[in-house]
């Protein structure tokens, strides 16, 4: 690896040299993810959550070509509201680097970097993963996830996705699915999918008891701890189905395809529900920000 390609904030250099807790934090959902103004206040509040829990927060994007792990105050701002910001996934890392661009990262290559920064824990809203439809478009977030050995916390497969096909793929490329404190894996803004969790972990403790097994084993994966929506925020299943299935019919009618899908579709049923999805999402990656730095500060104890 190499270094000058990286620059790792001195604050996330010294904590982890010290193997003081550490929390990555992607950068898609701030600038992509989520409407202005909330993506900026969400982007610092999960900041100040991971930081309120003792540890500290590691948001990762790439500006000006170099991989940046932990972003000063301004760097955030830019990210959530300059229009130049790309989308990067996995794919783009090389092209984003060689070509010296800015671009905010994805559950994919959010990991790739935090790996190799040698974070262990990255929290964020919902995953990639099979898309509805007849072309297969499987997103770079799963195989990810099956070489990239670190905890991922998250509320499980973004709803637009065929969460059944999501989960079997998971279940094919031998990532165990943690249920947090839930005995069924969590849909995003709902807590239900109907899907199997592969165990249920109660406390931090519980899941890093399995993270260091994995370790011992040396298995490759990702842990993938998937957390449930708090209640207060859930959007009920009935009301989703429809703005889902309107959203959907209106990406296939404007032609939306590739990196433009997911934030289409977010983007459209936070407005078909009012606001009610873009609450939930926001308060689900709050929770999960929580729940990380919670598992972070677990696995720094000796
Ligand atoms: N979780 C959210 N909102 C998001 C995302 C995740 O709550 O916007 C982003 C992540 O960065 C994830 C990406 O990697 O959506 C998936 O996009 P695609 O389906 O194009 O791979
Ligand atoms: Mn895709």
């Amino acid at each position: 690896m190499s270094e000058n390609r990286f620059h790792i904030n001195p604050e996330i250099e010294s904590a982890l040299a010290a193997n003081q807790p550490v929390v990555a934090l992607e950068s898609t959902v701030i600038a992509h993810g989520l409407p202005r103004p909330q993506n900026l206040d969400t982007a610092q509040r999960l900041e100040q959550i991971v930081r309120a829990e003792g540890a500290t927060p590691a948001t990762i994007a790439v500006l000006g070509g170099k991989l940046c792990v932990g972003l000063e105050q301004d760097q955030v701002e830019r990210i959530a509201t300059s229009d130049d910001i790309k989308k990067l996934s996995t794919r783009d890392l090389a092209i984003a680097v060689g070509r010296g661009w800015n671009g905010a990262t994805t559950v994919a290559s959010t990991m790739w970097i935090a790996r190799r920064a040698g974070i262990d824990v990255f929290a964020t809203g919902g995953i990639g993963g099979v898309h509805r439809g007849v072309l297969p478009d499987v997103s770079a977030d799963l195989p990810e996830l099956a070489r990239t050995p670190m905890i991922v916390v998250c509320s499980g497969a973004k709803i637009v996705l065929d969460l059944p096909a999501t989960r079997e793929w998971l279940e094919t490329h031998g990532i165990t699915v943690v249920g947090y404190g839930c005995d069924e894996m969590p849909a995003f803004y709902s807590p239900k999918s109907g899907l199997p969790i592969d165990v249920r972990c109660d406390s931090p403790a519980d899941v890093i008891q399995l993270f260091r097994a994995q370790r011992e084993l040396g298995i490759e994966t990702a842990l993938l701890v998937t957390v449930p929506v708090p209640a207060e925020a859930e959007v009920l299943d009935e009301a989703l189905k429809k703005i889902l299935d309107r959203s959907l019919a209106e990406a296939e009618q404007s032609n939306v395809s590739g990196r433009d899908v997911t934030p289409f579709l977010l983007a459209r049923m936070a407005e078909l529900s009012e606001g009610a999805t873009l609450r939930a999402n926001i308060s689900l990656l709050e929770n999960n920000a929580r729940v990380a730095a919670r598992i972070a500060r677990e696995l720094s104890q000796p």
